[in-house]
């Protein structure tokens, strides 16, 4: 008789972390479903959620280390591997000195525990460097924010909400379950407004749905500002108590007059900016404004988000109920060592070009250090570890980041997959899933935490992040930085200062409740003069900050590029990277039951376009922007469903990488991010 076991977690194919339960027979995952209690998913599971099990037992995982050697792979024992690495290792630093090795983390470890044990490994090893995914991630969403009220939310309180408006995000595909929020809202009578470029699945479901030009949701923003603040639709006694720089918002906002706006954006603006104020003024301060990722990957994204965030205040739906509720966080112990071993004084790259990503999030800019591994400027960088991340298919311009990767004397890439990275690597080691360690996870939004424990032992030379960097800190003479044994002893540390233990949370698969909410926390806070988190206090319309580094002190708009040239050599506006809800960035094509789905990668095309280039489904054109060229099989759109002159592909194919053709050259000069939406390509047919 098989020994049948169940066991509750949360799963990992994404970041939403949904309750599941975890079928086991003699120690073999052979089913995944979802925990009917949990408060975020209550047993819901999108596709990738079950497709665990393919990624768990898949055939083609790695299981062993594996080195680079003139005849290709070879498999060596973990306690070689990590001997060598570190030899390695204190060599690099002996020669270039202690910054010339960096951690990369990137999506698959996630944003918070071991994101930060990356942080910590590598600041203890004495260098600044610490790379991640979060470069091009949400990273520009929490800066915007936070530069107007001090923080960003990532998980608005839909459910309460009475207006909606979504600025360039899909939940149906990147996070389903917000899409039940949004839904149950809507049956309580809530308003769906959606701001995207394409008709994306949220779009279709929307009351009102404006389809913009890329780049240009600034200018719309702006059109609503004037609206609000000339029909005298706002929270006056919040602009009045708890913000400043009202009056020069309201200067500005006169210029973005509806012929204006339309012209920037292509939409109908006379019509669709009365409308959308007058919903977004009755449901005050119910009102959620929440940005996804079509609003980052632009020249002008942190001042576009900066604009959204100003609905915040001018309707005071910041910390309301049913509108942009700030969660109170729970007491986890700080891993990081920026307070203790900051090392500022070591240059980290990219801080001096980028000193409000550093200063908001210390975080290291990733292109720039492809230029630095291939310049050995302003110092060399040697030597890199990466976990959890494939940046040759997710980051702009992928042939230098082949270069640079390659350049490297040591790279170290864990993995659970042959990546397109992991190719280039001088080792690969095993990273065990999210079944195989145990990690705490707090849903922001319900004030829950959870535990995920580890319900399967993994393979005898697969390593969880934990104890990779801790063994490598101990050979590295960093050991007093990695005290704990083991990742239980660590998440006991982490709880040990919170009132609660490891055991009530453990108790909790549902999610355990650590505090009631309590809703606009300023006004108590403003007592001692902060009511938020920001230089002024207060809610800023206008940042000084920024003035003072010498950007714009109102999140002026600016016309993207391809808005402003008359004849342009590269006509078309490229969108990348619209999510499909069974892939994660590169991830999931190995998996037959998704691969199915949707078996190609494809360029999303305006029926008149596909028209003029003479091209049907599936025909193959050649996409050029000024970085490189790739091939793609075209899929012809809806009229709706796609701008004139506008085209989409999603990342993370290596068939058609779109990443060689976007953008390391131009950035967002706030926080660095690339242009990767809204960039200018030609297209034409390849004949066959
Ligand atoms: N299945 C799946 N889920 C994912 C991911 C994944 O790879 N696959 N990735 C996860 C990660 S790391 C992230 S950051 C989130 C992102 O989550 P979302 O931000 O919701 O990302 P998308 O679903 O791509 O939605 C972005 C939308 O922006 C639109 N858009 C593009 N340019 C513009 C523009 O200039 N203006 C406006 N208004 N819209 C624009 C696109 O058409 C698209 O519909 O998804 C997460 N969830
Ligand atoms: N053109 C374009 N590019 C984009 C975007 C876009 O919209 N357009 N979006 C950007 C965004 S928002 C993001 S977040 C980045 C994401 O960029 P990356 O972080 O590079 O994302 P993935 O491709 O998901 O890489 C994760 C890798 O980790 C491996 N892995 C899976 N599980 C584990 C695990 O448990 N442990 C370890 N060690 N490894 C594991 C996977 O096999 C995979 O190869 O992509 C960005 N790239
Ligand atoms: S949305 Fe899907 S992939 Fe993400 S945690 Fe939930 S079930 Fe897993
Ligand atoms: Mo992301």
């Amino acid at each position: 008789m098989a020994d049948k076991k169940v066991c509750q977690s949360l799963c990992r194919m994404c970041d939403d972390h949904c309750g599941i339960n975890v079928y086991l027979e003699d120690g073999k995952l052979v089913d995944i479903d979802g925990n009917k209690d949990h408060v975020w998913n209550r047993g819901r599971l999108c596709i990738k959620g079950r497709a665990g099990v393919d990624m768990i037992n898949a055939k083609d995982r790695i299981r062993k280390p594996l080195k680079k050697t003139e005849n290709g792979w070879e498999e060596i024992s973990l306690q070689q591997a990590l001997e060598e690495i570190s030899e390695k290792i204190k060599d690099i630093q002996s020669k270039y000195g202690e910054r010339a090795m960096s951690v990369w983390k990137g999506e698959a470890i996630g944003f918070a525990q071991q994101e930060e044990i990356a942080r910590r490994f590598i600041h203890a090893i004495g260098s600044p460097n610490y790379f991640s995914n979060d470069s091009e991630c949400f990273v520009g969403r929490w800066i915007g924010y936070s530069l107007v009220y001090g923080r960003w939310n990532s998980q608005p309180e839909f459910e309460n909400s009475r207006c909606m408006v979504l600025w360039g995000a899909n939940p149906p595909h990147a996070h389903p379950n917000m899409t039940q929020q949004i839904n149950r809202a809507r049956d309580k009578g809530a308003k769906l407004i959606v701001v995207d470029s394409r008709l994306s699945a949220i779009a279709r479901q929307a009351d009102i749905f404006v389809k913009l030009k890329p780049g240009t949701d600034g200018a719309f923003a702006w059109g609503l500002i004037k609206e609000l603040i000339e029909n005298d639709m706002l929270h006056k006694e919040f602009i009045e108590n708890y913000t400043t720089g009202f009056d020069k918002i309201k200067e500005y906002a006169k210029s973005f007059t509806y012929d204006y706006v339309a012209k920037e954006t292509g939409v109908d603006a006379q019509n669709l900016i009365p409308m959308i104020a007058k919903e977004m003024y009755s449901a005050m301060p119910s009102v959620v404004n929440y940005v996804g990722n079509g609003l980052e990957h632009h020249e002008n994204g942190i001042n576009n988000i900066r604009a959204v965030a100003c609905f915040d205040g001018l309707l005071a739906a910041v910390d309301a109920k049913g509108g942009n509720y700030s969660p109170i966080g729970f007491p986890l112990k700080e891993l990081t060592l920026y307070h203790e071993k900051p090392l500022t004084e070591l240059e980290p790259i990219g801080a001096d070009k980028f000193p409000v990503l550093y200063h908001y999030r210390q975080e290291c800019h990733t292109m720039t250090a492809m230029n630095t591994i291939l310049t050995q400027e302003p110092y060399p960088l040697k030597g890199m570890i990466i976990a959890g991340a494939n940046p040759v298919l997710t980051n702009p311009n992928s042939e230098k980041v082949i270069k640079a990767l390659s350049d490297l004397d040591l790279l170290v890439v864990r993995e659970l997959f042959m990546s397109e990275t992991a190719e280039l690597a001088d080792y690969i080691l095993p990273a065990a899933s999210y079944l195989e360690r145990s990690e705490l996870h707090c849903h922001g939004g319900y004030q829950v935490i959870g535990l995920t424990p580890r319900v399967m032992k993994p393979e005898e030379d697969v390593q969880d992040e934990f104890q990779f960097f801790h063994d490598l800190a101990h050979k590295l003479g960093a050991g007093d930085y990695f005290p704990w044994e083991n990742e239980d002893e660590l998440n006991k540390w982490l709880v040990s200062d919170s009132g609660v233990s490891l055991e009530e949370i453990k108790a909790h698969p549902e999610g355990y409740n650590y505090a009631p909410k309590k809703y606009a926390k300023y006004i108590e806070a403003s007592k001692n003069g902060k009511a938020f988190n920001t230089p002024s206090g207060k809610f800023e319309f206008a940042c000084e900050y920024l003035k003072d580094l010498g950007y714009q002190e109102i999140p002026e708009y600016i016309s993207p590029v391809y808005n402003t040239e008359e004849k342009r050599e590269y006509p078309y506006t490229l969108i990348t990277g619209a999510r499909k809800v069974m892939y994660y960035h590169g991830r999931n094509r190995n998996f037959e039951r998704l691969r199915t789905a949707c078996p190609t990668p494809e360029i999303e095309l305006h029926p008149l376009d596909a028209k003029k280039l003479g091209v049907v489904d599936n025909d193959i054109v050649k996409v050029t922007s000024t970085i490189g060229s790739i091939t793609i099989p075209v899929k012809v759109m809806h009229h709706k469903e796609i701008g004139e002159g506008v085209a989409q592909i999603t990342h993370g194919w290596k068939e058609s990488n779109v990443n060689m053709i976007t953008h390391d050259d131009r950035f967002d000069p706030i926080d660095g991010f690339p242009l990767m939406k809204a960039v200018e390509v030609k297209i034409e047919k390849v004949e066959q």
